[in-house]
């Protein structure tokens, strides 16, 4: 028998079995059931891609697993989003985070990674795309009043743009004001010490941790 329990727990599997038409079909069946789309969210498809974030951590499965789980819980959560907000309900907020790719840098499926996961984990993300001039970060987190600004770059020739933000945050009096998080491939913990950074992540994992804790959550 068909009930609220056996949908979310679909949900959470169905990301789990990186299924998106599986997702996508439990999406639908919660809405004519009438469930909560938020619980649907939380404790359904948030609740596999923490648990596939989990497996990743352990080394179980790798980045490309993780992507077509975070693929799964997005096109399911377009389906509930709707229904979410015309519910007049909000994503529990944890805080407001802005980020992208720093201008001259293409590469974006790792921040793509952290922005999902950082929404699944509560946040309100406003992601800014990839190859984004500095000062497109900055005005976006001014408008939006984040919390923190999350700033990829993947090459040691686009990672001097982190730098150029916390020294662009700097002359317009705003440094301290948003806590700043760096990460991408050819970043290290010496490199965000070294331009003044607030935190750097590793992964999306280390990335939702790290953003909870600068903001005094954990
Ligand atoms: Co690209 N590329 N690439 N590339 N590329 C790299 C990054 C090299 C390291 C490959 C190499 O030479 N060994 C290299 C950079 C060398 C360097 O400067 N040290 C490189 C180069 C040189 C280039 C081109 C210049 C190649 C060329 O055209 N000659 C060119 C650059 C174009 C440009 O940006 N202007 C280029 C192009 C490409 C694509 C388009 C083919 C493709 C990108 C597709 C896309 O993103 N839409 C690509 C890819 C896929 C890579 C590699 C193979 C994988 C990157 C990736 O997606 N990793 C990469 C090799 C590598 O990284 N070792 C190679 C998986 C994600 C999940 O990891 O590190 O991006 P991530 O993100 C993590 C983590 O860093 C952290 O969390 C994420 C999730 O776990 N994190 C954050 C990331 N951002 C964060 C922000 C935060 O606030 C917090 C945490």
């Amino acid at each position: 028998m068909e009930n609220e329990e056996t949908i979310i727990r679909e949900l959470r599997e169905a990301v789990l079995a990186y299924d998106e038409n599986r997702a996508k079909e439990g999406a639908k069946r919660a809405l004519e059931m009438g469930i909560d789309p938020l619980k649907a969210v939380e404790e359904g498809l948030a609740k596999g891609l923490r648990e596939a974030g989990s497996q990743f951590e352990r080394g179980e499965i790798f980045i490309p697993h993780l992507m077509v789980a975070a693929e799964a819980m997005r096109a399911a959560f377009k389906i509930l989003e709707p229904e979410i907000r015309r519910r007049g309900q909000e994503i529990r907020a944890r805080g407001t985070v802005v980020i992208g790719t720093i201008e001259g840098d293409l590469h974006d499926i790792g921040k793509n990674l952290v922005s999902l996961m950082l929404e699944a984990s509560g946040f309100r993300v406003y992601d800014v795309g990839r190859d984004t001039p500095v000062d497109v970060f900055i005005e976006k987190a001014q408008e939006t009043n984040a919390d923190i600004i999350g700033v990829s770059a993947l090459m040691t020739t686009t990672m001097v743009g982190q730098r150029r933000l916390i020294d662009r945050l700097k002359e317009l009096n705003l440094y301290g004001r948003f806590k700043v998080m760096v990460g991408g491939a050819s970043v290290t913990e010496d490199w965000a010490k070294e331009i003044g950074a607030d935190a750097y992540a590793e992964d999306a994992i280390d990335a939702v941790r790290k953003a909870k804790t600068l903001l005094g959550q954990e």
